[in-house]
């Protein structure tokens, strides 16, 4: 029968249909509105009413029957579809098992590894102080008594605990100069890194909490030679022989005389580094050293700013963002 062929030759186009839109094309020209079977059931009304009964009933049955095997088909083909847009965005997870990153230690970190490393080459021990402090290791035993202009300049926080203004986040890395020299005699050859703590908003080269090394010589007939000397050493060590240094004379109350000292930039320019000087008699004699025996020569930079240095940042909030992009560089 004519209808039987059309459902066998329709079910096989329906089989052969590639893609939702060839399904959709074909689904309108059979079943659709103005389909081949849809334009046979109005051809219906001249045949005689029992005929048309029987014929209407065929071509009801053969058109569900032909809807089921759209809807099989669709669902067919919106799985392989489906697949296939899995299959393109499949990520291949096997590199992340096979090689796994490890962290390491932040760029800070290692520029004060790295210092500790050359200060101890050059015979220094590593010495470490508290980061909350008193006024006297802060300031006074250093030379600055409370009405020493210096102290302001040094934008302390203080903590609020006991006298006013009395407990403080040291400002300075110097305090441990202080609390070496009470428990141990002389000759003293020590650095000590730490974090600092100063009321300084962050900027390009400023940041509110960042480190500073300290260094303490205090031996028989040391002079501001022997400070040069230890200077260059060491920067040499650090960045290399391509770099210069230089001492600017400065002031500090806990040194005299006292320098800052710049090295030399890949633009021509000089950057400070931080402060140095002679040990000041005051001091020796506060840490019950006596002067006239002994003499002593002191630093403290900003391992931040040297890292900066070092690293060819230019910006010292780099160090503090922790985006992992940035530090993985290092
Ligand atoms: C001092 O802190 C002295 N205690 C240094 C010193 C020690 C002098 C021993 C003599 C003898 P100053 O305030 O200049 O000095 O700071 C030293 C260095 O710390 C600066 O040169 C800079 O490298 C770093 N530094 C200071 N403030 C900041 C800051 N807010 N952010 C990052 N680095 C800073």
């Amino acid at each position: 029968m004519e209808l039987t062929s059309i459902v066998d030759g329709t079910s096989a186009q329906i089989a052969d249909a590639g893609d939702l839109e060839a399904l959709d094309a074909l689904e309108r020209s059979s079943i659709g509105k103005k389909g081949e079977l849809t334009l046979k059931k109005k051809e219906l009304g001249s045949l005689e009413p029992d005929a048309r009964k029987a014929a209407g009933q065929a071509l009801n049955e053969a058109m569900r029957a032909l809807s089921d095997r759209f809807a099989e088909r669709r669902s067919e083909l919106a799985a392989a579809a489906e697949a296939t847009r899995l299959a393109s965005e499949r990520l291949d997870l096997t590199e992340a098992l096979t090689e796994i990153r490890r962290g390491h230690a932040h760029l800070v970190t290692q520029a004060r590894d790295r210092l500790e490393d050359v200060f101890v080459g050059m015979g220094f021990t590593v010495a470490e102080g508290p980061e909350v402090e008193s006024a006297w290791y802060n300031f006074e035993a250093l030379n600055i008594p409370e009405w020493h202009p210096a102290r302001g300049s040094f934008d302390t926080i203080f903590v609020d605990l006991g006298e006013p203004e009395q407990v403080m986040l040291r400002s300075h890395t110097s305090p441990v100069q202080i609390r070496t020299m009470e428990n141990q005699k002389p000759p003293i050859y020590i650095v000590a890194p730490g974090r600092t703590f100063r009321t300084d908003t962050a900027d390009a080269t400023h940041l509110p909490a960042f480190n500073q090394i300290e260094g303490l010589v205090v031996d028989r007939g040391i002079g501001l030679g022997d400070l040069a000397g230890t200077i260059e050493s060491f920067v040499h060590a650090f960045f290399g022989h391509e770099v210069k240094t230089r001492l600017r004379p400065s002031y500090f109350p806990f040194t005299e005389p006292s320098a800052e000292f710049d090295i030399s930039t890949a633009d021509g320019g000089w950057l400070e580094l931080g402060g140095c000087g002679v040990v000041h008699p005051n001091v020796l004699a506060n840490c019950g050293i006596d002067p006239e025996e002994w003499q002593g020569f002191a630093f403290g930079f900003g391992i931040d700013r040297l890292a900066v240095m070092r690293y060819q940042l230019d910006d010292i909030r780099e160090l503090v963002n922790n985006d992992v992009r940035f530090l993985r560089q290092f």
